[in-house]
């Protein structure tokens, strides 16, 4: 049966690899992210590709006011699977020497943006009696590393939303799942660096990071379970990578 899925962060990385394979199951999207080219021209591409409905919203989660008014603009307010993935890491810092924009950043989008866009949508998936909601996290949200400070900080708040997520919203059967990835070749390198793409690459020397599909085949697999089965907490590595800490580098 064809479903709705809303996908924050879906420019880039995991979102935009999860709308591609949820395009080509023949499930209809609900995309957003802020760059608005790239949001419009994935519209295009996966509405001709695969035949599904693609709906893209231009915001930014860190505005309340802006992700209330996207959410009300739908003209059909069924949403099956909401993935909140939309996420970043800003700087690679002791904590001493941080500086407090990057930690606005990732509070704000992390955590602040996460809730707001769950705030406009659980009401939705509580009429219905029913929905998926899939918080991307991190091993950054289950082990602090050096320098991962404030970024692991906001994860170990996912990690603790999604339980709380998950105990409150019980008695409405809606699923909670919290997918939490280790090292994985996409922006985000680029990001936290401040686009320093050359030292961006060498995150990932001698070892093979996962990509974005494995990324998305995992949270697209997580949807395919019987009604009655939910996948809480997954944890999720290449083969190079054991937790925060230990890489296999060669
Ligand atoms: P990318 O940088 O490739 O993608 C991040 C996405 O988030 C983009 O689509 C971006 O869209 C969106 N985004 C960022 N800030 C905002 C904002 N303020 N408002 C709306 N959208 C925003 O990174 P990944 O795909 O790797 O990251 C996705 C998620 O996975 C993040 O939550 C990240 O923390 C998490 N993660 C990443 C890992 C990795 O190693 N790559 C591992 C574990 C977790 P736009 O810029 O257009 O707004
Ligand atoms: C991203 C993975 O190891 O950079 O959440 O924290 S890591």
């Amino acid at each position: 049966m064809s479903k709705t899925i809303f996908i924050t962060g879906a420019t880039s990385g995991f979102g935009k690899a999860s709308a591609e394979l949820f395009a080509e199951n023949n499930h209809n999207l609900i995309i957003t992210g802020r760059r608005k080219e790239r949001l419009n021209a994935l519209a295009t591409e996966l509405k001709s590709k695969h035949g599904v409905d693609v709906i893209s919203l231009c915001f930014d989660v860190r505005d309340n006011n802006a992700v209330v008014r996207a959410i009300n603009s739908l003209p059909n307010k069924k949403i099956d699977v909401l993935i909140n993935n939309a996420g970043l890491a800003s700087g690679l810092n002791k904590i001493q020497n941080g500086l407090l924009d990057d930690w606005e950043k990732m509070i704000d989008t992390n955590i602040k943006g996460l809730l707001y866009v769950s705030k406009a949508i659980m009401p939705l998936m509580i009429k219905q009696q029913r929905g998926h909601i899939i918080n991307i996290g991190s091993t950054a949200g289950k082990e602090a590393y050096e320098n991962g400070n404030v970024y692991c900080a906001t994860k170990h708040a996912v990690d603790a939303l999604s339980k709380s997520m998950r105990i409150d919203l019980l008695q409405h059967g809606i699923k909670v799942t919290q997918i939490c990835p280790g090292a994985a070749e996409t922006e985000f390198s680029e990001v936290r660096l401040h686009g320093d793409v050359e030292k961006a690459k060498t995150i990932y020397n001698g070892y093979e990071p996962m990509s974005a599909k494995d990324v998305a085949s995992v949270i697209y697999y997580v949807t395919t379970l019987p009604k009655n089965l939910c996948v809480n907490d997954l944890v999720l590595t290449s083969l190079s990578q054991a937790n925060s800490y230990y890489i296999n580098r060669v």
